[in-house]
């Protein structure tokens, strides 16, 4: 028995610009994990510099910041048993054209020549991530 765990999911702003926010709460729910939380918002400087700290000074740093700044996003709070690393599974690889097929990022991504890739989702990567990247998008949870 693990127990149930909860998961930080973005859908970025090149999911929300191609109407792709319903086909990764499709699979989310396909999967059978639920939905604890859902927010359709405009990321502020300060969310997304505590979001991503762990990847500032590097070279992709500004352009994802700036890429994350340039459209809505949704933020959503998912659970169930192990989700953290399945839904890790069903976004695949960071890099687009390397994902596996059958992943969002896989079967709905590519490399779009820009500094930083567009790839989709953001899912936390840890029990950890999770908790502090929850607070983040929403405190009152
Ligand atoms: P992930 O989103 O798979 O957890 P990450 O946390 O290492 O990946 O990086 C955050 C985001 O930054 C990632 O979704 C896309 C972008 N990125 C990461 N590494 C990159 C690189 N080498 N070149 C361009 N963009 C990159
Ligand atoms: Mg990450």
């Amino acid at each position: 028995m693990t127990d149930i765990e909860r998961s930080l999911i973005l859908v970025k702003p090149d999911g929300y610009e191609r109407g792709l926010t319903g086909e990764v709460l499709r699979r989310i729910e396909a999967k059978g994990y639920l939905l604890a939380a859902l927010a359709v918002l405009s990321a502020s400087r300060e969310q997304l510099a505590a979001h991503y700290a762990e990847h500032e000074g590097k070279p992709f740093y500004e352009p994802l910041v700036e890429f994350m700044s340039s459209g809505p996003i949704t933020a959503i709070v998912i659970e169930g048993q192990d989700c953290i690393k399945g839904f890790r599974s069903l976004a695949g690889a960071t890099n687009p054209t390397e994902a596996a097929p059958g992943s969002i990022r896989g079967d709905l991504g590519r490399d779009w020549g820009a500094k930083v890739q567009k790839n989709i989702v953001h899912g936390s990567d840890s029990p950890e991530s999770a908790a502090r990247e929850i607070a983040i998008w929403f405190p009152a949870l």
